[in-house]
C-alpha cells in the first residue's frame, strides 16, 4: 500500500514565550502504517522560514503539508482559509526584522486560498467535540507569510500537493500570563490528528455552512 507522506511544519517560540504550542503538538505526532510524517521546526523569521520550507518540499515531495502556528488570544483551532500577499509586522521577528506593508512575494497574486478540505476537517473536529472554526485571516505576521509562500509554491511548482495552515490557541501555562483563552496540549494534538485524517481523505471537500467564522 502507498504510504502517504505528510510534512508538518511548526514554528519555534516567539514574542517572549518559552514555548510554541504548534511545536509541542508536532513533537507528539507519529507516523503510522498509512502515513509517514516529516516534522520540520521553522524559525519565526520572515523569508528564512520560506527558504527552509522550499528546500524541504523539494527534498521530501510530500503529498500533504500542514503548517502550524500559535495564535495567542484565539479560543479555538483556526482552520485558515486565506493567505494574503502582505507583510505587516506588529512586532519584530526572531531576527529583529519588522517589515511594514511589503509583499511576501513580488508580482505574485494578492491572495491564495487553502488547499485543505476545511469543511471536512471542521466537521470531523466538531464530531469529536473539539472547538474549531474557519478563520478568514491568518494575520499579516510570519504565519500568514509562511502560508502565502507555501500556497505560492504549490500553485507554481507542486500542483498535486495539498497544503494549508492551522493556528492554535495558547497552552494553559501561557494563557496565565495573558488573561487569554487556552486549550490543552492533549486536545490540540488530538485535533490536529483528526484534521490529518480528514485531509487525507481523497473525496472533494464537503459543502457545509461553517458556523462560526472570523
Ligand atoms: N505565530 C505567529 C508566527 C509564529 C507563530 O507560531 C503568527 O501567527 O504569525
Amino acid at each position: 500500500m502507498y504510504r502517504k507522506k505528510v510534512l508538518i511544519t511548526a514554528f519555534e517560540a516567539f514574542a517572549g514565550e518559552t514555548t510554541n504550542p504548534a511545536l509541542e503538538i508536532a513533537r507528539r505526532l507519529t507516523s503510522t502504517d498509512e502515513v509517514e510524517l516529516i516534522i520540520l521546526r521553522l524559525p519565526v523569521v520572515f523569508d528564512l522560514c520560506l527558504g527552509t520550507l522550499s528546500r524541504e518540499l523539494k527534498t521530501h515531495q510530500p503529498d500533504l503539508v500542514f503548517a502550524l502556528g500559535q495564535a495567542g488570544g484565539r479560543s479555538m483551532l483556526s482552520l485558515e482559509r486565506v493567505a494574503i500577499n502582505v507583510n505587516d509586522a506588529r512586532i519584530p521577528d526572531n531576527e529583529g526584522q519588522q517589515p511594514i506593508d511589503t509583499c511576501v512575494i513580488d508580482n505574485a497574486p494578492d491572495a491564495y486560498f487553502s488547499k485543505l478540505p476545511l469543511k471536512r476537517m471542521l466537521k470531523a473536529l466538531h464530531d469529536e467535540g473539539i472547538p474549531a472554526h474557519i478563520s478568514n485571516s491568518a494575520g499579516t505576521y510570519v504565519c500568514n507569510h509562511l502560508m502565502f509562500g507555501l500556497l505560492h509554491l504549490l500553485a507554481t511548482s507542486y500542483p498535486e500537493m495539498k497544503g494549508g495552515f492551522i493556528h492554535v490557541p495558547f497552552l494553559p501555562e501561557q494563557a496565565i500570563n495573558h488573561a487569554a483563552p487556552s486549550m490543552s496540549l492533549e486536545t490540540m494534538t488530538r485535533g490536529i490528528q483528526v484534521c490529518l485524517h480528514a485531509a487525507l481523505h481523497d473525496a472533494p471537500d464537503l459543502k457545509l455552512v461553517a458556523g462560526v467564522t472570523h
